[in-house]
This record gives structure tokens, C-alpha cells and sequence, in this order.
């Protein structure tokens, strides 16, 4: 296939680069995309430099499949010049994951709908994916009614310059600010952008994309985003109530089965996940497990996953796969 990997100098594009060669996608032609001030500098792929393009020159070269993770607005202005000549878009950014036409995709849950007439399909923000991912199964035995989320963000989420201010403020050096802020040592209740209604719009696409993408928008959700000194994931309080009451070993077992989890939860061996074992990792780790005794069929948990990994790139690059396994595209 000739891919194109669209903002491929960025944080989850440089991590799609090794995703894509660790899992040997099937590449015949690599078209590596940036912006105007990175065209004719390269990019490594397998061994190989690649001498990145403008997006323009990209849409003439007429790709397959084109995985973008360049920011929203880039996205609406060329996924649709892509999808046009009939390459199809996996979107990383929130411009097309609430359009009713999109279909926003987590390949354990819900790659069945997709079909050979999806051009751009969306991939979920990262939050969002690896907290659907641990309740899928939870739903599909007991049917959520509610949740309550928590989370605590790396600012790997915020891109390399918040990854430089935190540098920056360890070493005592200067850089632009990524946040309003200083990270080290401190915990932000901000990610992403404020609404009219005072929730971040991070906060928001926990609500709507979980909706979603489990298919059921009468789930109660409300979220709270915490940006934190971490590099390694996002990690993630979740309460959840049921319709049905469960059984803890049982939902110890869905976990266990379900592909992508892996249930790290053993508290008398401290054993719970935790974002430094998860940085790299495509899993989503599940800990914590417990009843929460305040309230009836009511769970509480602890996720933790890698976000530029399951929460970005290897969720890019497991729809790309999934297409090539149904013969949605040709490899
Ligand atoms: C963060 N979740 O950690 C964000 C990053 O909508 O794709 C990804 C933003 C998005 O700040």
C-alpha cells in the first residue's frame, strides 16, 4: 500500500512511524507529511530516510490510506481532498469524530460497521478510548447506566512543547509555555480548551465520543480532565454504575478476556497499573477494582494506557489493518 503519514515530525506521528514498522505494515511507497517548514527534511522509516512532503504533493501522489495526526484544522481542510480521489483517511485529531456520517472506531468494539464507502474514518482522543475500552465488556454484561471519570493526563497528550516546558522547568532553563502554568510539581484542571458551560472541551469528548462509540447515548457521563507531570500515559479514576449488579470475579474475568486489556489487580502485591510500566505498552491496564459500597451495582476502577499508543497511533494503525483483513482495502 502507499501510505501517507500526514504531521509525521509530531509526537504520534513520529510513534505511527514505529507502529507501523514494528506490526510490518504492508508499505509498498511511504509519503511522510509535515508542515511548509519541515518539507525536504526527512524521517527515518526501517533504516530508510524519507524526505517529507507538503500536503499537496502528498494528495498528488494519490495514497491509500492516508493516517493523519496534524490537529483538527488540517484535517478539515485536506482529509476531504484525499477521500475525494479515494484514499481513505484515518483521522487522529476531533474534527470529524461527532459528524453523524463518520464513524469514530476502536477496532476491539466497533470496526463491524466499518465499510468500503467510510473515506474518513475518525479515531477517538485518547481518554476516551482506553476508558472504553475496559468497560465494553462491562456494558455489553451489565448495561451502564453512569460515569463518573477522573482523569490524570500526561502532557505527552499536549504535544512536544509541553514535553520541552517540563524539561525546561526541571532544568531550570527556559521555554515557551505550553500551559498557562507551570507542570512541575503541580496538577492542571485543564485540558484542552474551556466551553461556554465551564467543562473542557477534553472533559466533553469523554462524554459524547463514549456515547458514542458504545452506541447508547442514554449513558450518563460527566468528566473531569487533570493534566499531570507524567510522560508515560493517561491514567484514569472511573466509577460506573450498572443497570444489573455484578459479580466481582466476574468482572475480573470480562476484563481478563477482553483483547487489549490486561488486568493488573492485585492489591496485596501492589500490584496495579501505573503510566511509567504502561509508556510503550499497546495494552490498557486495568487496576483497582472494588465495589463501591455508597451506592447499588456501582464500580470503581483505575486505567491506565500508553495515549500516543492505544490512544493514538496503534489504534490509527489497527482500523488500517482491520481494512486490509476484510479486504475493505486492497493491501
Ligand atoms: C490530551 N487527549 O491529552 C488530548 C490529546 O482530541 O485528539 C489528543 C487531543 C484529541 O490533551
Amino acid at each position: 500500500m502507499k501510505v501517507a503519514v500526514v504531521g509525521a515530525t509530531g509526537m504520534v506521528g513520529q510513534v505511527m512511524l514505529s507502529i507501523l514498522e514494528e506490526r510490518n505494515f504492508p508499505i509498498s511507497e511511504l509519503i511522510p507529511v509535515a508542515s511548509e517548514k519541515s518539507v525536504g527534511k526527512t524521517v527515518t522509516y526501517k533504516q530508510k530516510e524519507y524526505t517529507i512532503v507538503s500536503l499537496q504533493d502528498a494528495v498528488a501522489a494519490q495514497p491509500d490510506l492516508a493516517l493523519f495526526s496534524a490537529g483538527g484544522n488540517t484535517s478539515l481542510e485536506w482529509a476531504p481532498k484525499f477521500a475525494e480521489q479515494g484514499t481513505i483517511v484515518i483521522d487522529n485529531s476531533s474534527a470529524w469524530r461527532m459528524d453523524p456520517d463518520k464513524k469514530l472506531v476502536v477496532p476491539e468494539i466497533n470496526a463491524a460497521q466499518l465499510t468500503p464507502e467510510d473515506r474518513i474514518i475518525a479515531n477517538p482522543n485518547c481518554s476516551t478510548i482506553q476508558m472504553v475500552m475496559a468497560l465494553k465488556p462491562l456494558h455489553d454484561a451489565y448495561s451502564i447506566k453512569r460515569i463518573v471519570v477522573s482523569t490524570y493526563q500526561s502532557i505527552t497528550g499536549t504535544g512536544v512543547k509541553a514535553v520541552r516546558q517540563l524539561e525546561a522547568e526541571l532544568n531550570g532553563t527556559k521555554a515557551e509555555m505550553a500551559y498557562p502554568y507551570p507542570i512541575h510539581r503541580n496538577a492542571l484542571p485543564h485540558c484542552d480548551v474551556f466551553e461556554e458551560n465551564g467543562y473542557t472541551k477534553e472533559e466533553l469528548k469523554l462524554v459524547r465520543e463514549t456515547q458514542k462509540i458504545l452506541d447508547d447515548r442514554s449513558i450518563a457521563v460527566t468528566a473531569t480532565a487533570i493534566r499531570i507531570p507524567v510522560v508515560g500515559g493517561h491514567s484514569e479514576s472511573v466509577n460506573v454504575a450498572f443497570e444489573k449488579d455484578f459479580d466481582l470475579s466476574e468482572v475480573k474475568r470480562l476484563l481478563h478476556e477482553f483483547p487489549g486489556v490486561t488486568l493488573q489487580d492485585n492489591p496485596e502485591m501492589n500490584t496495579y497499573p501505573m503510566p511509567i510500566y504502561a509508556e510503550g505498552k499497546d495494552d490498557v491496564f486495568v487496576g483497582r477494582i472494588r465495589r463501591d459500597h455508597s451506592q447499588a451495582n456501582t464500580l470503581n476502577m483505575w486505567i491506565v494506557s500508553d495515549n500516543l499508543r492505544k490512544g493514538a497511533a496503534t489504534n490509527a494503525v489497527q482500523i488500517a489493518e482491520y481494512l486490509i483483513e476484510k479486504m475493505v482495502v486492497r493491501s
